[in-house]
């Protein structure tokens, strides 16, 4: 296997032939007798904001109290600190309890001006924000996916890191290095996030401190429990169930309160 990476999200898996010698290219066609699930996209908007909103965000950021270490992680130090509104996704048995956080309340109407246009462009429906603080370079995200269904929007400001994406079908493999430049928006779409895996590598050179803003739809169900954590396959299919049924439900309601809005102020 060579050596380079794409920085854009790729069209197909064809992208990997460069990569990939024939034979290993011929195997993996082979094992996936259905044919290669689709590629996972996102969308990165690199002047999402510009400068000054950047630093306008960046300095109100700074100035939110409750911000506590937090990892999700059961080995990893905990090196970013976070404070979250509305719903907070329950935390795998093994992460220790002081790295855990617990839901500050509901959003901040800052915080508030940023989903809704995000909510308008993706026409989606989030109900929690979690901000994580990286105080320099050394901090790192490990390489995981999110548990929440939906969209995934994800603002960054402060000091220039990158994600590195991985496939996690039909084979591990990083694909893309994702720059979160100060003002950048990235998002990942539903479902399709569930086939990659997303985290920040250290900063190679000496770097400050970053924001990453993040918004995401958490069903109720999803802030006691995960789906592996289910006993048996009917249990997780219950807990499948519940998180859809609520997912879907807030969205249709979003959507219906986002067209309200728009017929009120058109008329
Ligand atoms: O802090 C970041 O930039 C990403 C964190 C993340 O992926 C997460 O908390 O799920
Ligand atoms: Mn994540």
């Amino acid at each position: 296997m060579k050596n380079r990476r794409p920085i854009q999200p790729p069209e197909s898996y064809e992208h990997l032939r460069e990569f990939l010698t024939a034979e290993e290219f011929a195997k993996i066609d082979a094992e996936m007798k259905q044919g290669l699930p689709p590629v996972p996209r996102f969308e990165l908007i690199p002047g999402f904001l510009e400068a000054d909103a950047a630093k306008t965000l960046f300095d109100e950021l700074n100035q939110l109290p409750g911000f506590k270490f937090e990892t999700g992680s059961c080995t990893d130090e905990a090196c970013h600190l976070t404070v979250q509104y509305g719903p907070r996704q329950a935390y795998n048995d093994c992460v220790p309890e002081v790295y855990r956080v617990v839901s500050s309340g509901s959003m901040p109407p800052f915080l508030t001006a940023l989903q809704t246009p995000l909510e308008e462009k993706y026409d989606c429906t989030f109900n929690s924000c979690q901000i994580n603080l990286h105080p320099d370079g050394n901090s790192h995200v490990f390489s995981h996916k999110d548990s929440n269904p939906g969209h995934i929007c994800q603002i960054s400001v402060g000091a220039y890191r990158e994600f590195t994406l991985t496939y996690a079908l039909p084979f591990f493999f990083p694909f893309a290095h994702v720059p979160l430049a100060s003002g950048s928006l990235l998002t990942f779409f539903p479902k399709e996030q569930h086939r990659m895996h997303h985290g920040m590598k250290k900063s190679k050179t000496p770097g400050g401190m970053k924001f990453s803003v993040i918004f995401r739809y958490i069903p109720a169900i999803l802030t006691k429990t995960f789906i592996k954590n289910a006993k048996d396959a009917a249990e997780a299919n219950q807990i499948r169930r519940e998180r859809d049924a609520e997912y879907e439900a807030a969205q249709i309601a979003g959507r219906e309160r986002r067209l309200a809005l728009a017929n009120k102020e058109t008329l």
